[in-house]
């Protein structure tokens, strides 16, 4: 079953998502009191949505809509069919519960190992998740997929980093599955207390999400910690992790298409744009029972790109993640994510991947800090290589993303780690 749906054919994948997209939009407008009032309201018959390209006639759901209908008001079969409830951690107000049947958990645990199965982890292998247990959905997920695909799991969820470590060398672990800067703070501790990982642990996959992290920090961690560094998206209105995962090829993520209808649109006006163009995605969950979701706006920023993959799947590619549209940075009228100068920065020799940014305003203008950590290697009393260091990165900055900004220097193992996702930006224009 699971290599079956991972080999389908672009015929195949289409077909099944348009029959798929049809029986949802029914059972969606006969079981959501939600959704039967919106098609009502935008006067829309389930008969109109045939396939994926008359999607467009539907209007968003947005993480607003769940938010209203809290706790369960999106529920698209009985409440008693539900077993399983997560929610995502909001800062203020109600939280965003998403609700699943056994189907649904079933599903989900394929979608993950599928995505395992992908990166190359067979039943041989053993697996540690150390992505948080709990209400977030990346412990439970790839647990569950691991387990699915037969390997030998250790839930060792996150933090106690020096049990995690001992963990890994006693126990044989082969696979870890965390968030990249959970991995590099793990890489980091693994070496304080002797132990380097490429030597005297059997790391050959890291399984990273969660949280947006570049191609820069791929490579630390492969010269460091992993063989090979995959990267795994997903979100909890999506199920959680297992909706996107790299193959081999790393030229962007799989999404499965059995299960997601992908669109990108013009985050300012909605317009669906084409393959190849950059916007939000948004998401169609057609085999989802419990809480599907029709056109789901993820704020997150990428590229669909349908053309064949050099592994041979079928399943459409998306780029790695950008940014949400939430996260991104004005400074002074100029947009900008914070994974493109975390790019920027870790391309410099003698900077590692820790860094922090923080934005305030300046009487009417905004003023950005970035921290860097700046390595062990480069800790000398080279005052004036320090100074270079400084002004190369703010001259390189200004060059690739046209923004001022000052960088900070700081010594070795000064900025916060983190255990799950990074808060990287301290927006004080905010506070
Ligand atoms: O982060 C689910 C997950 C767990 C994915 C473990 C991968 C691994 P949420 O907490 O609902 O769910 O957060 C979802 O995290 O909209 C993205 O902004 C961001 N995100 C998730 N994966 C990636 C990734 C989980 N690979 C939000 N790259 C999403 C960049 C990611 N951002």
């Amino acid at each position: 079953m699971m290599r079956s749906m991972r080999s389908l054919s672009r015929h195949e994948i289409v077909k099944l998502q348009d029959d798929r997209l049809r029986k949802l939009v029914k059972r969606a407008y006969e079981s959501s009191p939600f959704y039967r009032k919106r098609f009502d309201d935008s006067k829309i018959k389930p008969e109109d949505i045939r396939s994926k390209k008359d999607l467009a006639k539907v209007p968003f759901t947005i993480k607003e809509d769940l938010r209203d209908n809290y706790p369960l008001g999106m529920l698209a079969v009985e409440r008693s069919k539900i077993v399983r409830m997560h929610a995502s951690s909001g800062t203020t107000g109600n939280p965003t519960v998403v609700a699943y049947t056994k189907k649904d958990i079933e599903a989900w645990a394929e979608l993950n190992a599928r995505c395992l199965e992908t990166c190359g982890v067979s039943s041989n292998d053993v697996v540690q998740v150390s992505y948080g247990y709990g209400l977030f959905t990346g412990g439970l997920g790839l647990h569950y997929g691991a387990e699915y695909m037969g390997a030998k799991v250790i839930p060792a969820s996150t933090g106690n980093t020096k049990r995690q470590i001992k963990l890994m060398k006693d126990l044989g672990t082969t696979v870890i599955c965390c968030t990249p800067s959970y991995a590099l703070f793990l890489a980091e501790s693994a070496k304080e207390e002797g132990i380097d990982p490429k030597r005297h642990l059997k790391l050959k996959a890291g399984v990273f999400g969660a949280e947006p992290w570049s191609e820069t920090t791929r490579k630390v961690l492969e010269e460091t910690f992993v063989e090979s560094a995959y990267d795994i998206y997903g979100m909890s209105e999506l199920n959680g992790p297992g909706v996107a995962i790299e193959c081999k090829a790393k030229d962007g993520l799989h999404v499965w298409e059995d299960n997601y209808i992908v669109e990108i649109i013009d985050p300012n006006t909605g317009e669906v744009l084409e393959n190849g163009e950059k916007g939000e995605m948004v998401v169609t969950t057609i085999n989802k029972e419990g809480m599907p979701l029709l056109r789901y706006r993820t704020r997150d920023i990428t590229i669909l790109n349908d053309d064949p993959c050099d592994c041979g799947m079928a399943h459409s590619r998306i780029k790695k993640i950008l940014g949400r549209t939430d996260d991104m940075l004005k400074i002074r009228g100029i947009c900008v994510f914070p994974s493109q100068i975390e790019e920027v920065l870790s391309s410099y020799e003698g900077v590692t991947p820790f860094y922090q940014l923080v934005v305030d305003r300046e009487g009417p203008l905004d003023r950005l800090l970035i921290r860097v950590e700046i390595s062990e290697d480069f800790k000398s009393d080279r005052l004036t290589d320090i100074v270079d260091l400084q002004k190369r990165l703010e001259d390189e900055i200004k060059e690739a993303l046209s923004i001022s900004a000052s960088v900070e220097l700081a010594e070795p193992k000064k900025l916060p780690r983190s255990e799950g996702k990074a808060q990287r930006v301290v927006d004080l224009r905010k506070i």
